[in-house]
């Protein structure tokens, strides 16, 4: 059997992306978590992790002699090497237009959720940045709303974004579960949403992931309520 060790972040969306997709496949793996903490980040950096990923970013494959970063690619390797069950639909365009809504998880709903990740972290000593953190985090809170609208729209007449659970739903699951454990706009505003969010939890491969990050701020992450 081929040797799949597995490089995560405790608290790593990116990584978490990767388990769900090798969990929906039947894959198993090893895992090794990296160094994280609130205050210091991912350092120190794994070496394994230096020495894979120019970006020296997780998460980090190694599958026997081939060894890959960046979730998305994996997910791309996954498919192509163990295509059952798939995770993207058929045809170029459907699968082309799979691979766009994760990236818009990855990059388009996952921009102003970067600006939500102060909520993780002590209040600064200086009252005029935590100001303006804080300012930043509620206009945040404002493009992810609408964001979100726009996705309950596109879940009108269908249960998963690309016909059946794909790799977009992965992606969208963990962005989501992302705006929810950073106190962002709550779900439950937008029905449809909130009932794909409902449908992502009750799978296996992601209430684990959910599990493991509530888990894991529990731990890392008091100054989160
Ligand atoms: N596009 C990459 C993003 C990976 C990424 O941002 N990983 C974060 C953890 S979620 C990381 O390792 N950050 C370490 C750092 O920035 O030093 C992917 O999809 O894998």
């Amino acid at each position: 059997m081929t040797e799949r060790m597995l490089y995560v972040g405790p608290l790593s969306l990116f990584s978490r992306k990767v388990e769900i997709a090798l969990r929906e496949k039947g894959l198993l793996y090893a895992r090794e978590l990296v160094p994280f903490t609130q205050a210091k980040g991912y350092s120190p950096k794994h070496p394994a992790v230096a020495a894979a990923n120019p970006l020296k970013k997780v998460p980090v494959l190694v599958e026997g002699d081939l060894t890959l970063f960046d979730s998305t690619v994996i997910l791309e390797y996954l498919e192509d090497a163990y295509p059952e069950p798939p995770l993207y639909p058929k045809g170029a365009k459907a699968r082309a237009k799979c691979r766009l809504v994760e990236l818009e998880a990855d990059e388009i709903l996952f921009a102003p959720v970067r600006n939500l990740l102060y909520r993780t972290e002590p209040p600064l000593a200086d009252g005029a940045r935590q100001a303006a953190r804080e300012e930043a985090g509620i206009q945040a809170d404002a493009e992810i709303d609408r964001q979100f609208a726009g996705l309950d729209q596109r879940l009108a007449a269908r249960d998963y974004f690309c016909g059946a659970f794909s790799a977009a739903d992965i992606g969208m699951f963990m962005t989501v579960l992302f705006t929810q454990r950073l106190k962002g706009p709550r779900v439950s505003g937008h029905p449809r949403l909130a009932s794909w969010y409902g449908l992502m939890l009750n799978r296996p491969s992601c209430a684990k992931a959910a599990e493991e990050i509530a888990a894991a701020d529990r731990e890392l992450s008091p100054d989160l309520r």
